[in-house]
């Protein structure tokens, strides 16, 4: 397999066709190099610790004015932001592709995502409604204002290096914050471009003070200083559990409101009356879509044992059969992992299955456009029970399949996993349905009905329970957890009743 040029040919292209000159990425420490073949892609300069806290005081001092904006005016940087994307969408998706490896198709689908959250925003931004409650007291009014948090941080991952800093992004910008943004450092140039085209926005944009919106570039250390500085008030971190962890108590520590996305371990229940053709396509896009690298990805799969044998022997042909390298190649549908780390942590999972009568089809490295790659072939993996192997989250194209034959103990298997972000059921038994979704059935923070448990729309709330973090971003009510909430009292009488009846003249 070739390619017909590098991913830094292509990378230069796209940065020229979306305005930035030869020498934006040209120089710094940080060097990006695409999971495609290798090649590298940009440079970037890390931002040193006494930057990020320059950039901290500066965002800061702008939220204040930010805030003394009308939501609806910040919604209008949204709506420009918005149109920003839709002009770069092509390029910008392109870009993602070449930084993550990404197939085509979603990489353009992830700059889509980020179109979706800013009309969302934009709409939003006339609606962040707070209640009226009736008071029991005479000539009272009881109301709750929801005011600007102030700065946040926005921590995200390699995998969706851009859309989920946008589903932060633009909500925490119509709710009236200052955002300050460390993107992985496996994916800094498709964050550079972002976030630049948001400042051009800024740049024109004459309500907007220059520190609103800022972007560190860098390690751990960098993530650090946000995470521990007070004026940093909340921090919605996407990436591992064990980030989430160390993440977590740091910022409860200083009182801070932390909004964590952690891992999942995501699973599909598929019982005797499923439409199984549905289920196939469902499964591989849910499997083996974004070379497994998604949160929501699936990784386990319940069978019912009387329709096992008319489900696995299909899909092992089609993991067998997917087309697996360039992923700029329309023909593509499994691009190359991130890196070689990535590749070890998979075949360290498929030796523990192995380890535990584990069957393994697939997972094993195939020819991709560069030989430094990491291009793998999807792998399914029969097993007796859930291990403990299958117990954690392998960011790789590793599916776990099980059979089962009654709903109430699958379900207590579905559950019995310490992550709980996505999860679903192929069945056209309304019972069976219900059931998934009812109390007793998944505990998840996403449950669905004969669709995969990846490929989310932005307008739910997304986001896992347990270790997963518990925390919601993106749509319905999520904004509420960007700003603060004040219950107000008015005395518009001449008497000053107590409540609850307690007497009390002076
Ligand atoms: C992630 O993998 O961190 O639901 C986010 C989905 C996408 C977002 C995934 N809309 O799969």
């Amino acid at each position: 397999m070739t390619v017909s040029s590098t991913s830094s040919e292509k990378a230069l292209t796209l940065l020229r066709q979306m305005g930035f000159g030869d020498e934006a990425l040209s120089s710094g420490d940080l060097v990006s190099a695409s999971p495609i073949d290798n090649a590298i892609i940009g440079r970037v300069r890390q931002d040193d610790p006494d930057g990020v806290r320059r950039k901290i005081a500066a965002a800061d001092a702008d939220f204040r004015k930010w805030r003394d904006v009308p939501s609806p005016r910040r919604g209008e940087l949204v709506r420009l932001f918005g149109e920003a994307l839709r002009q770069n969408k092509a390029s910008l998706g392109a870009l993602v592709t070449l930084e993550t490896g990404k197939i085509h198709s979603e990489g353009l689908g992830e700059v889509q995502e980020m179109i979706d959250i800013c009309d969302f925003a934009v709409g939003l931004s006339r609606q962040l409604y707070g209640l009226t409650m009736a008071t029991e007291r005479p000539g009272h009014r009881m109301m709750e204002s929801w005011h600007p948090l102030g700065v946040t941080a926005i921590i995200s991952a390699f995998n969706f290096p851009v859309a989920v800093w946008a589903w932060n992004a633009c909500i925490a910008l119509v709710c009236g914050n200052a955002i300050i943004w460390k993107p992985s450092e496996k994916t800094p140039i498709t964050a550079f471009v972002a976030h630049a085209l948001l400042e051009r926005v800024l740049d024109r944009f004459d309500d907007a003070p220059g520190g609103l919106s800022l972007l560190v570039q860098g390690g751990r250390e960098a993530g650090e200083l946000l995470v521990d500085d007070p004026r940093v008030r909340m921090v919605s971190a996407t990436g591992s559990t064990r980030m989430g962890r160390e993440i977590g108590p740091r910022v409860a520590a200083r009182f801070g409101r932390s909004l964590l996305e952690l891992g999942g371990n995501n699973a599909m229940i598929v019982t005797p009356s499923a439409d199984l053709a549905l289920a196939r396509q469902a499964i591989a896009f849910a499997a083996v879509g974004t070379a497994g690298q998604r949160c929501t990805s699936l990784r386990r799969l319940f069978v019912h044992d009387s329709i096992y044998d008319a489900l696995i022997p299909d899909l092992i042909r089609i993991f067998g059969a997917v087309k697996v390298g360039d992923p700029l190649d329309p023909a593509t549908l499994v691009g190359p992992l991130i890196d070689a780390p990535s590749f070890k942590a998979m075949q360290y999972a498929l030796g523990q299955a192995r380890a535990v009568s584990g069957r393994v089809n697939g997972g094993e490295r195939v020819d991709g456009p560069h030989p430094d790659a990491f291009y793998v072939r999807p792998a399914i993996v029969e097993m007796v029970r859930q291990e403990a192997i299958v117990m954690d989250e392998t960011f790789a194209p590793i599916l776990y399949v099980m059979r089962y034959t009654s709903l109430d103990d699958v379900i207590d298997t579905h559950n019995a996993v310490p992550q709980g972000l996505s999860s679903s059921i192929f069945t056209t038994d309304l019972r069976e349905a219900e059931k998934f979704l009812s109390a007793a059935g998944s505990d998840c923070g996403i449950a669905n009905v004969n669709i995969g448990p990846s490929g989310a729309e932005i307008g739910g709330a997304f986001g896992g329970e347990k270790e997963t973090g518990g925390g919601r971003e993106s749509g319905s009510d999520s904004w509420r957890a960007y700003m603060r909430r004040a219950t107000n009292t008015i005395n518009y009488s001449s008497d000053l009743p107590l409540a609850q009846g307690v007497q009390f003249e002076v």
